[in-house]
């Protein structure tokens, strides 16, 4: 896991790019169609074998990889198997520490009860100087 993502960072070095979804896992990643809406080029209605994880309603963090030194965050989930009706985590946030890993860690689950112990997925969207990117998690389980 973290021999990949050292791996894909040095791809990065190479070329210009973006970011990567670390933790959660992601649905996919491909630096060329990260700019595609809702989930970077992936289909979210693909998620067979992945990683699940807990998401409490209190929090739980999001880990990233930027090679944008600001950029502002967005965070929104979708309910499992309603997939494009997204819906605010947070406000949004606005990184300015610069490059590498940034763990935002405390971002609240889906606050409505009608979600609690159903899957949803998470839409990471980072608005930084080439646009919108985006990368959606594997499912997780809010309580
Ligand atoms: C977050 O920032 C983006 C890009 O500036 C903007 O389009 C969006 O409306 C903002 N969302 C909120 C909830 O402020
Ligand atoms: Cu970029």
């Amino acid at each position: 896991m973290h021999f990949k993502n050292l791996l894909l960072l040095g791809v990065f070095g190479a070329a210009s790019a973006h970011f990567i979804l670390e933790v959660p896992e992601s649905i996919g990643f491909d630096d060329d169609n990260e700019g595609i809406f809702p989930c970077g080029g992936f289909d979210q209605s693909h998620r067979a074998g992945l990683p699940e994880s807990p998401w409490p309603k209190k929090g739980a963090p999001i880990g990233v990889v930027t090679t944008h030194n600001e950029a502002i965050w967005e965070f929104k989930a979708a309910v499992v198997p309603f997939t494009n009706r997204w819906v605010s985590l947070s406000r949004n946030i606005t990184q300015t520490a610069g490059l590498g890993s940034v763990c935002f860690s405390n971002i609240p689950g889906p606050k409505n009860p009608l979600w609690y112990g159903r899957k949803g997925v998470i839409q990471i969207a980072q608005h930084g100087h080439d646009g919108t990117l985006y990368q959606v998690s594997s499912d997780f389980t809010s309580f």
